[in-house]
């Protein structure tokens, strides 16, 4: 065991909008989660699930910053924030945060929590760009929002803690890009953000794309923050996913992806922390999306084939 993983669930759906995705910690632990990151040689420890309150009990619309649509800011705001330094005292424990969604907003708490008193790369494979801002959104949903917060983009009320210095906009990269809106679409292209699509996977094979995320993503930075997506595969092989788009990746492919990282992070130790989210078990066919979620995060660690 030459690695300490430590379990974070952070149940949140406040950031879709359809509820499922709280059960994706319960979804993934039950596929195997554990047992698989014992046969990539580490050590699991799961802390359980961060508390949450409860959705119906809230009104979505309170709190809104000025301008802008941000549905739950307010609880995504705490849980976040609470996520935030359970992440860092993982961090400080010398172990690997691993943090299982619950929607994309969770992002906000783990990139910021590794981030903390570090410089940090952070490769995003999503079908999404999620950096709409409460200005810019269609749908006022935060999971389409994680990175604008933890950028410093757009105005996010109580979120203001959120920006992390650490992060920066040059060295976080996508792969799999395949939905973005057109406000988004505007602010990616301004960004510093490095940004592969699928049309970038189709001709160059998913292995040199993410060999070439992994080079900017370390550029100057003391680690990298993963962050998985469920909905960046296809949904022919993911389809427990709210927010689903075709022409994702193939189950091979996303294989071949967290190896590759795998791979890098035995010869170097570049990986830092991890989050895994989207995973609706209400809209999966018999737990199938929860796990290849647990598979490919045991792949990402090591386990191999042989
Ligand atoms: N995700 N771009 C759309 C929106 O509502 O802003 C979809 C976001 C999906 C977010 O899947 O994490
Ligand atoms: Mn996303
Ligand atoms: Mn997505
Ligand atoms: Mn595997």
């Amino acid at each position: 065991m030459d690695r300490t993983v430590r379990i974070i669930g952070a149940p949140m759906d406040y950031g879709a909008n359809r509820r499922g995705v709280d059960m994706g910690p319960s979804a993934i632990r039950y596929a195997g989660l554990a047992d698989g990151l014992e046969r990539a040689d580490v050590e699991p420890i799961d802390d359980g699930d961060l508390s949450m309150p409860r959705a119906e009990e809230r009104d979505p619309d309170a709190d809104q910053p000025h301008g802008g649509n941000a549905k739950f800011l307010r609880e995504i705001e705490g849980v976040c924030r609470r996520l935030c330094d359970r992440v860092a005292a993982t961090h400080t424990a010398g172990e690997f945060p691993l943090v299982l969604g619950g929607d994309h907003s969770v992002a906000i708490g783990s990139l910021t929590g590794s981030a903390r008193d570090v410089d940090l790369g952070a490769i995003w494979f999503d079908a999404h760009a999620d950096l709409n801002t409460p200005e810019t959104s269609p749908t006022g949903n935060v999971h389409g929002m994680p990175l604008a917060a933890v950028l410093g983009r757009g105005a996010f009320g109580e979120m203001e803690w959120a920006p992390a210095p650490g992060l920066r906009e040059s060295s976080v990269v996508y792969v799999g890009l395949r939905s973005i809106d057109d406000r988004e679409r505007d602010l990616l292209r301004e960004s510093e953000l490095t940004a592969y699509t699928m049309s970038d996977i189709d001709q160059r094979g998913v292995s040199a794309v993410v060999e070439d995320a992994l080079a900017v993503a370390t550029d100057g930075t003391d680690g990298v923050h993963v962050s998985l997506d469920l909905d960046w595969l296809d949904p022919k092989t993911a389809p427990g996913v709210g927010t689903p788009v075709r022409g994702g990746v193939t189950y091979r492919e996303a294989h071949a992806a967290l190896e590759t990282l795998s791979r890098r992070d035995e010869a170097d130790g570049v990986l830092r922390s991890m989050d895994v989210v989207e995973v609706n078990p209400i809209l999966d066919e018999a737990n199938e999306t929860a796990t290849l979620a647990a598979e490919l995060t045991a792949s990402m660690f090591g386990k191999r084939i042989l």
